[in-house]
């Protein structure tokens, strides 16, 4: 049994991760307008993603025998100016993220929450490796342009990655996503 306090900061976060899911899943569709299958993939599996980051913190509040308290999803900020804010609006986004991430497991320590601390440090990592990726994202696209032909070729690669997400989640879902 956890406290209410740290279950309330997951059923927070819980939220947090349906909103990036939503969020995410508003820029595959704004990629989708711009003929950017590529990119629309890469946020679609995103989505998918996020979704099971929801569904682990779920899952722990049920085994913990604590409350899942949920709450309404607000609506996703439309980011309509072109690719390259697409992806640094995701970066601050995805920072956001593991700031909060950071203070459960600030709360988790100071309570002496063994349990929950351990739970947490997977979401520590994974966040380390989403910041790096939107990270390389943003370089790329600042240094080959976010049109004409570095825009097809970085378009090309994220199809490449979201079939690799796609297999990553098919790979571990059920246990750690
Ligand atoms: Fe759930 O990791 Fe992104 O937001």
């Amino acid at each position: 049994m956890i406290s209410q306090d740290m279950a309330a900061l997951i059923s927070a976060q819980i939220n947090r991760e349906f909103y990036s899911a939503y969020f995410y899943l508003a820029l595959s569709a704004q990629a989708e307008t711009m003929n950017l299958k590529g990119t629309a993939a890469w946020f679609m599996a995103k989505h998918g993603e996020e979704l099971t980051h929801a569904l682990k913190m779920y899952r722990y509040l049920i085994d913990q025998d604590a409350p899942v308290v949920l709450m309404g999803v607000a609506a996703p900020e439309a980011v309509t100016d072109g690719v390259l804010r697409i992806f640094e609006r995701t970066l601050e986004h995805e920072r956001t993220v593991t700031s909060s991430i950071n203070t459960m497991l600030d709360h988790a320590l100071t309570e002496k929450d063994h349990a929950t601390a351990i739970f947490l440090q997977w979401f520590v990592t994974e966040q380390i490796e989403e910041e790096a990726t939107v990270k390389d994202i943003v370089g790329r696209l600042r240094l080959f342009g976010d049109q004409g032909y570095g825009l097809l070729m970085i378009d090309n690669e994220l199809a490449a990655m979201a079939k690799q997400v796609g297999k990553t989640a098919g790979a571990t879902s059920g246990t750690a996503q």
